[in-house]
C-alpha cells in the first residue's frame, strides 16, 4: 500500500439510503476535491470542519449531484491525514459516478481497511484500537459493542503502556549496571524488580483468562440443546426463540438434522442448536443425525442436556449424561408442568426444572445460561478484557518471558540474560499495539477490514 496517494471510498454500506457518503485522503486531496465542487454559497476556500452546500459536476461541467461538502484538515481527522467527506445521496448511480470522476483525475480505490491502516501508521491509533474499529462494526450485542468501544477508547492501551513503562524502567536498570560488570545487581534492587515482574504476571493472566469472557461477548457462543428423543428440545427452541421455528411432534425422532438460530441472552449472543435425539436407532438417516450431535458436543461451549422429568430415568439418558463429562454442561428437567417421576443420580449441582408449556423456569435458565458462561462480572472498572485471540497470544508470549526472567534472576544469571528476557517479554507487549508488529502481519489484519474503513 502506497501510502503517499489520495484514496477514495464509500464510507457508508452499499445500496439505496438517503445519504451515501463518500471519503477522500491524502495530501492534496482538498485541491483535487475542489476542482468538482462548487459551492452554493460565495466560500471558495471551505474552513476545515464546516459543511459546505454544493454540488459535483464531471468533466463536462453537467452537475452530478446536489451534495454537502467537509473538509477536515490534517491532523485532525481519522486518517490524521487531510480529508474531504463528499454526502450525496445514496443511491449506487450516484456513488459510482462520483467515485469514477475522482479516480479518473488521479485518485486510487482504497483497499480494504486503508483509511485505518492510514490512521495507524500516522499514529492516530495504535493496533489494538484499530482492531477494535473493526470489533464495534461487526459487534453483535450490546455488550460487544460496550468492550470494542472501551478498547477503541484506549483502555487496553493504556494498562498495556503502564506495563510496558514499568518493564522498561527494569531494563534500564539493568542495562546500567551492564556497565559494571565486576558489581552485582544490589539485593534491594532484584527484590524491588521481582515484586514488580511478579504483578505484571499477575495482571497479564488476568488479561489471558478474560479472553474466554471477551470472547464470548463478542464472537457469541455456541450452545447445543441434547437429550434422548422426545425430551422437549425442539420445544425449548422454540420457547428461547419466542417462535415456532422446529417442529414438534409426539413421535419420537422427529429432529433429525440440526437447526441453528442466533438470539441474544441476557446480553449475551447466542448460537442455539437444536439436535436429534440421542438413541441406538437403525434407521439411517436418523442414525446420521445423532452421530453428527455427538460430533457437536465437543465444539459447544454450553450443553443444554434435557431429561424429561414426567418419565423414569432411563439408560439413553444415562449413556447422553455420560457422553457430558469434561464438558460445560447444564440439567434441565423438562415437562415440569407434568406429574414429576424422574429421579435423577447424583450431579454435581442442582438440576433446572422447566416446562415450556408454562413457561415456568425459563428465565431462570437464561441467568444460568449467562452464569456457566460469564464468571467475571463484565463491568468490573479495572479489569481489561482481551477480545481477540492474537492479543492473548501476545500476552501469554509475555507472560513466558517473564517468568524466564524470573528464573534467571533467582539463579543469579548474567545481567545480559536478564535484558534480553525483558527485551522479549516488551517486545511481545508490542505486537498488541502494533509497534513491534511485522508488515505481513499488519497486511492481513487491515486486509479484514471492509473497503471504506
Ligand atoms: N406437557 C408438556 N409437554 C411438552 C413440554 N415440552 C415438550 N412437550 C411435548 O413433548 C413432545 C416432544 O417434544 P419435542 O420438542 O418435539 O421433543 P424433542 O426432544 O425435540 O424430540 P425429537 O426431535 O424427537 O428428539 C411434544 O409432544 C411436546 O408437545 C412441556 O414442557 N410440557
Ligand atoms: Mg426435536
Amino acid at each position: 500500500m502506497n501510502s503517499q496517494d489520495i484514496i477514495i471510498a464509500p464510507a457508508t454500506p452499499p445500496g439505496e439510503g438517503g445519504v451515501a457518503i463518500i471519503r477522500l485522503s491524502g495530501k492534496g486531496c482538498l485541491d483535487l476535491a475542489l476542482d468538482y465542487f462548487r459551492a452554493s454559497g460565495s466560500q471558495t476556500s471551505p474552513n476545515s470542519h464546516v459543511f459546505y452546500h454544493g454540488f459535483i459536476f464531471d468533466d463536462s461541467g453537467s452537475d452530478v449531484d446536489e451534495i454537502m461538502f467537509v473538509y477536515m484538515a490534517s491532523p485532525r481527522s481519522f486518517t490524521a491525514e487531510d480529508v474531504v467527506e463528499i454526502h450525496c445521496h445514496g443511491g449506487h448511480q450516484t456513488v459510482s459516478k462520483i467515485l469514477q470522476i475522482f479516480i479518473s483525475a488521479g485518485a486510487r480505490l482504497a483497499q480494504p481497511g486503508e483509511f485505518s491502516y492510514r490512521a495507524f501508521l500516522n499514529g492516530r491509533l495504535d493496533l489494538s484500537q484499530a482492531e477494535a474499529i473493526a470489533d464495534l462494526i461487526h459487534a453483535r450485542s450490546d455488550k460487544a459493542r460496550t468492550l470494542a468501544l472501551s478498547q477503541l477508547e484506549g483502555r487496553l492501551s493504556q494498562s498495556l503502556y503502564k506495563l510496558k513503562e514499568q518493564l522498561k524502567d527494569i531494563l534500564a536498570l539493568i542495562e546500567a549496571w551492564l556497565d559494571f560488570p565486576e558489581e552485582e545487581l544490589p539485593q534491594e534492587n532484584i527484590i524491588q524488580i521481582r515484586q514488580q515482574v511478579e504483578s505484571s504476571i499477575v495482571q497479564l493472566q488476568e488479561m489471558v483468562s478474560s479472553y474466554n469472557t471477551g470472547r464470548f461477548y463478542t464472537e457469541g457462543v455456541s450452545l447445543l440443546i441434547l437429550g434422548k428423543p422426545n425430551v422437549g428440545k425442539s420445544s425449548l427452541m422454540n420457547s428461547l426463540l419466542g417462535e415456532e421455528r422446529a417442529i414438534v411432534t409426539e413421535i419420537e425422532g422427529t429432529t433429525r438434522d440440526f437447526l441453528e438460530e442466533g438470539l441474544v441472552i441476557n446480553g449475551l449472543p447466542v448460537r442455539l442448536i437444536d439436535s436429534a435425539g440421542v438413541r441406538d436407532t437403525l434407521d439411517p438417516i436418523e442414525k446420521e443425525g445423532v452421530n453428527r450431535t455427538l460430533g457437536k458436543i465437543k465444539s459447544s461451549d454450553l450443553i443444554l442436556l434435557l431429561f424429561d422429568g414426567s418419565q423414569g430415568f432411563s439408560s439413553e439418558d444415562k449413556a447422553a449424561l455420560d457422553r457430558c463429562v469434561h464438558t460445560n454442561f447444564l440439567v434441565l428437567l423438562t415437562k415440569a408442568d407434568l406429574p414429576q417421576r424422574c429421579i435423577l443420580p447424583d450431579l454435581p449441582f442442582e438440576p433446572l426444572a422447566i416446562s415450556t408449556k408454562t413457561g415456568q423456569g425459563l428465565d431462570l435458565l437464561r441467568k444460568s445460561i449467562h452464569g456457566a458462561l460469564i464468571e467475571a462480572d463484565i463491568q468490573q472498572e479495572d479489569s481489561i478484557f482481551i477480545t481477540n485471540q492474537r492479543h492473548q497470544q501476545a500476552a501469554i508470549s509475555t507472560t513466558i518471558s517473564l517468568r524466564r526472567f524470573l528464573d534467571a534472576l533467582d539463579q543469579s544469571f548474567s545481567l545480559e540474560f536478564l535484558a534480553v528476557d525483558i527485551r522479549e517479554a516488551l517486545n511481545s507487549l508490542g505486537q498488541i499495539t502494533g509497534e513491534t508488529t511485522n508488515d505481513d502481519i499488519l497486511e492481513s489484519i487491515f486486509s479484514r477490514f471492509c473497503i471504506g474503513k
